[in-house]
C-alpha cells in the first residue's frame, strides 16, 4: 500500500476507531497510532486537521508528495482502505460494492443505538430492551442479508477477502457480546455465526485479537469496559 506512513488518532478505547485497525491488521498495513486526546481537543476547530471537529482522523501521505493528508469520518476512512487495500470485492461492480455500502449503513444504525444505550445516564434502564428488542431486530436482518447473499463459504462480496463494512459488524458484534456473551449472542443466527468465526479465523485480525493490542475499554464509559 502506497500511502505509508499512517498514523491512526483515536480515543484510547476500541469504539469508531476499532473497525478501522481491524482492516490495517487484517491487511498488514503497517501503522502507527496516536492516542494524543490533549492534542485533539486542543486542536480540534482547525478544519485543516479535523474537517469535522471529531475523531477517528487517518493521516496519510500520497505516493510521491511527502504531505501527510488528513481523513476523516470512520465510514470515509474504511473506504478509502477498500479502495487502496483490495477490500472492494471481485467485479468492483457498483451494484455489489452498493451491497457493501448498504451492510455499513445498517451497521452505522446499529451503532447508534448502541451508542445513545451505553454512554446514556440512563443507561441501567436502557439495558434490557436493547438486548430484548434491538440487538435481536439487527441481528436477525444481518442473518437474512447474508443468507439471502450465499455468504456461506466466505464474504460478503468474495470468497476470500472481507468488505470494509464486515469490520465494522465485527466490531459490533464484540461491543454487543458485553451485553450477551458469545457464543450465545450468536447462536440463533447460524450464517452470521459461521460468518463469524470464519472472520475471527483470519491471520491478521487473529494475531491482532491475541496480541494484547486491543484496547481494554470499548467505549468511553466503565460499562463499556471488558476488564
Ligand atoms: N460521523 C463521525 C462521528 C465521529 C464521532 O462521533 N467522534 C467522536 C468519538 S467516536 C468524537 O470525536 N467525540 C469527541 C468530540 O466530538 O469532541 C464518524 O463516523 O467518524
Amino acid at each position: 500500500m502506497d500511502y505509508t506512513p499512517i498514523t491512526l488518532h483515536y480515543f484510547p478505547i476500541c469504539g469508531r476507531g476499532e473497525p478501522i485497525r481491524l482492516l490495517l491488521e487484517d491487511a498488514g498495513v503497517p501503522y502507527t497510532e496516536s492516542n494524543d486526546v490533549g492534542a485533539f481537543k486542543a486542536r480540534k476547530f482547525d478544519f485543516a486537521e479535523y474537517a469535522f471537529g471529531q475523531l477517528p482522523r487517518l493521516t496519510v501521505t500520497p505516493p510521491g508528495s511527502g504531505e501527510p493528508t488528513h481523513l476523516v469520518q470512520q465510514g470515509a476512512i474504511l473506504r478509502f482502505l477498500a479502495r487502496v487495500a483490495g477490500y472492494e470485492g471481485v467485479s468492483g461492480d457498483a451494484l455489489e460494492v452498493a451491497k457493501a455500502d448498504m451492510l455499513q449503513d445498517a451497521c452505522e444504525d446499529l451503532n447508534g443505538e448502541y451508542v445513545r444505550m451505553v454512554y446514556s445516564p440512563q443507561h441501567d434502564a436502557l439495558v434490557e430492551p436493547f438486548v430484548k428488542e434491538t440487538v435481536p431486530r439487527y441481528l436477525g436482518q444481518f442473518e437474512a442479508f447474508f443468507a439471502a447473499r450465499a455468504v456461506k463459504d466466505g464474504f460478503l462480496l468474495s470468497a476470500t477477502t472481507p468488505s470494509y463494512a464486515e469490520f465494522h459488524l465485527l466490531y459490533l458484534i464484540q461491543a454487543l457480546a458485553l451485553f450477551v456473551p458469545l457464543p450465545a449472542l450468536l447462536e440463533p443466527y447460524p450464517a452470521l455465526a459461521a460468518w463469524h468465526a470464519r472472520f475471527e479465523a483470519r491471520e491478521g485480525v487473529r494475531k491482532y485479537l491475541e496480541s494484547g493490542r486491543v484496547p481494554k475499554q470499548k467505549n468511553g464509559v466503565p460499562r463499556g469496559c471488558e476488564c
